[in-house]
């Protein structure tokens, strides 16, 4: 009997809003089902992709007879750290060269988010944080289960479906000195929005006037314009003006590594001490947390970052899946323009990044779900990843059915 058990009282938690749809989409048993949900890089053969360099990296460890299983230290993996800061910061980054960045190899992107709200939480004295509205969506639970109060500026405008650029400075130049901002480095998820440089540059300034703390999630780099240096433009020009943030990297989406959970989390502080003090409490965030990072995904980064011919080869593929995705966005709105579509579609090709936010409603999604077997989130967010040559006529007939049904 259900009564008999001390956890009768447990309720029924709804699905993840994203990870439910894959979830929902495993149980459809039409073949033309397509799951445009979760940003997972899907091949034109609607295949998951492991790049080749990442398979040669792992070959190379297999070979490797020093490779260990023992623990890593809290912090990760040494070499996985330094590399991932100068991914992200630039090679030549005088931060780095004054060792005043401390970077700890964390759970994926996910994970480094979530230790930089604990330490936040623990050790800053502003414990607001500002995110942009909308905006990935377990952001919001990220920050509140840490401590931190969430609050949000303004970001997409529907009506134009672009930034709300007025909004985004008002809401920010009204956040108290000191709050925390959450910014996507590039890429921004849901909406496929990003600042341009010249705006970037006035929100850093106005950031800096305020002593606004950023907090960078970057979770895209390299899948934006497909060059890595490039997607990181916003968090370098942050670092160059001498000020302090938190970054948070994931290898999900860039090497492919989503199931291996490898990301990293760097602080860059005023002075070489202050990174080492900060460092030293990360360890003890992190310790009771998960004790240590697991070693394998790490290894294969480190073995592609550290390795010249690797790391131009997984460039070269970075940029082809970068490609497929913006030929994506050519060949959808082609073939809505092609049939006529009612609507202005030309912000798929405008967006940028992994998802389109197509303007659909949920009722329309609804639909769209029920009678084509699409799967996607309910805010209208599509995979853009998750589409191919073959699939696009499918998806187009349902977006142009489910318009026309409730436009
Ligand atoms: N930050 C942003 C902005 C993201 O979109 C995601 C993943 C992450 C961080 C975390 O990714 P990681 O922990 O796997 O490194 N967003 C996905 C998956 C791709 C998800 O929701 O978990 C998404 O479909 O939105």
């Amino acid at each position: 009997m259900d009564s008999d058990s001390v956890f009768a009282s447990v309720v029924r938690a709804p699905e993840d809003p994203i990870l439910g749809v894959t979830v929902a989409y495993n149980k459809d048993t039409s073949p033309n089902k397509l799951n445009l949900g979760v940003g997972a890089y899907r091949t034109e053969e609607g295949k998951p992709l492991v790049l080749n360099v990442v398979r040669k990296a792992e070959q190379h460890l297999v070979n490797d007879k020093s490779q260990i299983k023992e623990y890593l230290p809290i912090v990760g993996l040494a070499d996985f750290n330094k590399l991932s800061a100068k991914l992200i910061f630039g090679a030549d980054s005088p931060a780095i060269q004054q060792n005043r960045v401390t970077t700890v190899q964390c759970l994926s992107g996910t994970g480094s988010l979530r230790v930089g709200a604990e330490f936040l939480a623990k050790h800053y004295h502003q414990r607001t944080i500002y995110i942009p509205t909308p905006t990935w969506g377990n952001h919001p639970k990220i920050f509140n289960l840490a401590g931190l109060s969430v609050k949000t500026y303004r970001y997409y405008d529907p009506a134009t479906r672009g930034l709300n650029f007025q909004g985004l400075l008002e809401d920010l130049g009204a956040a108290p000195s000191g709050a925390i901002v959450l910014l996507h480095a590039c890429a921004h998820n849901p909406t496929g929005v990003d600042p341009t440089l010249a705006q970037w540059e006035q929100i850093r300034q106005l950031m800096r006037s305020k002593g606004l703390l950023p907090f960078f999630d970057s979770a895209y780099q390299g899948f934006a314009s497909g060059n890595l240096d490039a997607d990181a433009q916003p968090v370098r020009t942050f670092v160059a003006d001498g000020g302090e943030c938190l970054a948070a990297q994931s290898y999900a989406k860039n090497m492919g590594l989503y199931g291996e959970r490898v990301g990293a989390l760097s602080i860059v502080c005023k002075t070489q001490d202050v990174a080492s003090r900060v460092e030293s409490q990360l360890k003890l965030v992190i310790r009771p947390m998960y004790s240590n990072p697991p070693i394998h995904g790490a290894s294969i980064v480190a073995t592609i970052l550290k390795d010249s011919n690797m790391y131009n080869e997984w460039t070269v593929e970075l940029k082809a899946m970068a490609d497929r995705i913006i030929s994506m966005r050519q060949q959808l709105y082609d073939a809505l323009s092609a049939k006529g579509t009612p609507g202005d579609w030309s912000h798929i090709i405008k967006q940028i990044g992994m998802f389109t936010f197509t303007g659909l409603n949920s009722e329309q999604v609804a639909f769209m779900t029920k009678e084509y077997h699409i799967y996607m989130t309910s805010d209208g967010r599509i995979s853009m990843a998750g589409l191919s040559s073959r699939t696009v006529p499918h998806l187009t007939d349902a977006i142009h059915a489910a318009v026309t049904r409730f436009g």
